[in-house]
């Protein structure tokens, strides 16, 4: 799905601001009628979660209502419109004008409405009930009263009840954008590369609405080349494939993008564009190596989250500028959208800025009781299309994530995995594609996935304290692995919660010292083995979680920096090791 963008033939208007907001606990708005207007308002900020904005609903996840009014943008009559939201967790139901548009399940993933009929040419009233409440039937799940065997049980005393760990914060999280284009416009575009020696190979497809067959142009400029390849849409879909001769490919050190201008015309004249940053890439497998244009590549990085104070999960473009800063900083090259898919413009600056990311679906804290199976399983995989859908054009991404630490030892697990990456890879055959386990050896998707990755915790949830044991385990573990499967190892996860402040020599649990000791021991461990391709650290930043007994302020201290992004001693030890590469 095209992210929106303004340029001579189309326009887009972000609604982000303050909007009216109400919480609905005895969930009276339907029969209120509040799809047509509140009758109760409070100002609360669009994008942003609900829960840190007011003095006493932290722990409400739903329903919730909000609205706002818009005027119709001049030049807008006779256009095609749309309203998009960026992502909305969990439930969202839209109204426009009191008319109905639909709903959208799921947070983190963009979805949109046609409102070509329905908008009016002066007040428009936008309304959007939202419901987080946390169920064993959705994904990711929560407040799971099944049987312990089927799921993690150190999360099943939190609260509130999510079945992962980090704060389930419920809202508009992103913005909320109006754009207009003509009746007959682009709708999708799809970029895959090649390299053949010095020369790029970019294959592109764009899809169309309204007329079948308009006329398409497709322009590649940048590096100092200009090239381009006009044809006609058959069904509403174009391609071509354009060579780009001595091509300037995007790496990590060299993150050269060029630009990509897709023009559509009807009987001459440009009726649509839409423009794209486009990187020369391959990425690839062999043997148990990892190749980013033929080349082998290490990732050092980490899992982070979408996360601070006040905004909660809300879109804040200084927190990801910032958090490139601190990343490139430490002399990390890449990390995983743990535990869902980030903003848009996360990977876009990934392009810019040369970062490699693991994009995950939402799906943590899977587990595999009967009981909602065949919902959570959908779901699943429409968060994957989707997912693959949104973020199939960033040379940034490298690897498709399927899940993160699913309960998956129920032998019916390995064919709902086995059906993930068989969509994965039918939608998007150019990117090795992987899971995340805590399991190790039991994990059975490992048999097919391209790349093991494997979270662990040794020393710390396991031999806590006791280093040695932890890192003898460690090293035994990694061998096993390698001969079951001769795959490229990636260490996904590995860390320890470390209060900032608290220090200990000889160092102990929870100190600075620890964690510094725990990270970059694993990090001596990690880089005597050929076949691992990659270490991430958990977690960039300490992150809100729900209240447990493991989590001191409600919080997941294993950030190397903490919730407001002030490096602890890991953070100074991991950039010392991190500058020799
Ligand atoms: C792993 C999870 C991650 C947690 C981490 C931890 O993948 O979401 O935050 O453990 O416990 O199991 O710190």
């Amino acid at each position: 799905m095209l992210y929106p963008q303004s340029n001579a033939h189309r326009q887009s208007i972000d609604l982000s601001g303050l909007w009216d907001f109400v919480f609905d606990p005895g969930n009276q708005g339907y029969n209120l009628g509040w799809e047509k207007g509140l009758s109760e308002k409070h100002p609360i900020a669009v994008p942003a979660s609900w829960n840190d904005q007011f003095e006493d609903r932290r722990d409400y996840l739903g329903p919730a209502w909000y609205q706002t009014v818009f005027v119709l943008p001049w030049g807008w009559e006779n256009h095609r419109i749309w309203l998009r939201f960026g992502s909305v967790n969990y439930l969202a139901e839209v109204w426009l004008n009191g008319s109905w548009l639909g709903q959208h399940e799921g947070g983190h993933l963009p979805f949109e409405f046609d409102i070509t009929n329905l908008i009016q040419s002066q007040w428009n009233c936008l309304v959007v009930r939202v419901d987080g409440t946390l169920a064993p039937n959705r994904i990711p799940p929560g407040n799971i009263t099944g049987s312990p065997e089927d799921f993690f049980e150190s999360h099943a005393g939190n609260f509130p009840q999510a079945q992962f760990d980090f704060f389930p914060y419920c809202g508009i999280h992103r913005p909320v954008w109006i754009y207009a284009t003509a009746s007959t416009a682009i709708r999708d575009i799809t970029v895959t590369t090649g390299i053949e020696g010095e020369t790029g190979h970019v294959h592109v497809r764009a899809e169309t609405v309204g007329t079948p067959n308009a006329q398409i142009c497709f322009r590649l400029s940048g590096h100092g080349e200009n090239l381009s390849a006009r044809t006609i849409c058959e069904n509403h879909a174009a391609e071509a494939q354009i060579l780009v001769p001595g091509a300037a490919f995007w790496a990590p050190n060299s993150p050269n993008l060029y630009t990509l201008q897709v023009e559509l015309s009807e009987n001459g004249e440009i009726v649509d564009a839409y423009s794209l940053q486009v990187g020369i890439r391959t990425i690839k497998i062999e043997g148990t190596r990892l190749l980013l244009n033929g080349q082998p590549i290490y990732l050092t990085g980490f899992g982070r989250h979408e996360d601070f104070p006040i905004i909660g999960r809300g879109y804040l473009p200084a927190l990801i500028v910032k958090d490139y800063a601190l990343m490139r900083w430490i002399g990390s090259n890449s990390f995983r959208t743990t535990h869902y898919p980030y903003s848009e413009p996360m990977l876009d600056l990934a392009d810019r800025l040369g970062f490699m990311v693991i994009a995950e679906t939402p799906a943590v804290g899977l587990f595999f009781h009967e009981d909602g199976l065949a919902r959570r399983t959908t779901l699943c995989q429409q968060y994957l299309r989707d997912m693959i859908a949104r973020d199939k054009n960033h040379p940034s991404v490298i690897m498709w994530s399927l899940a993160n630490e699913p309960h998956s030892k129920p032998p019916h697990a390995r064919s709902i995995f086995h059906d993930l990456y068989t969509t994965a890879k039918t939608l998007d055959p150019t990117r090795p594609v992987t899971l995340v386990s805590f399991l190790g050896t039991a994990e059975e998707s490992f048999g097919f996935c391209d790349v093991l990755s494997l979270n662990r915790y040794f020393g710390w949830y396991s031999q806590s304290g006791d280093m040695e044991s932890a890192l003898k385990l460690l090293s035994e573990e990694l061998d096993v692995l390698h001969q079951l499967y001769s795959k490229p190892l990636l260490l996904t996860e590995f860390g320890a919660d470390a209060i900032a402040g608290h220090h200990a020599q000889p160092p102990e649990m929870f100190s600075e010292e620890y964690q510094a000791e725990m990270v970059l021991s694993y990090i001596a461990i990690l880089r005597q083995k050929s076949f691992v391709v990659g270490e991430h650290v958990w977690n960039l930043c300490d992150f809100k979680t729900s209240q447990g007994v493991t989590r001191a302020s409600a919080l997941n201290h294993k950030g190397v920096f903490t919730r407001d992004r002030r490096p602890k001693l890991a953070a100074h030890r991991l950039r010392e090791r991190w500058k020799q590469r």
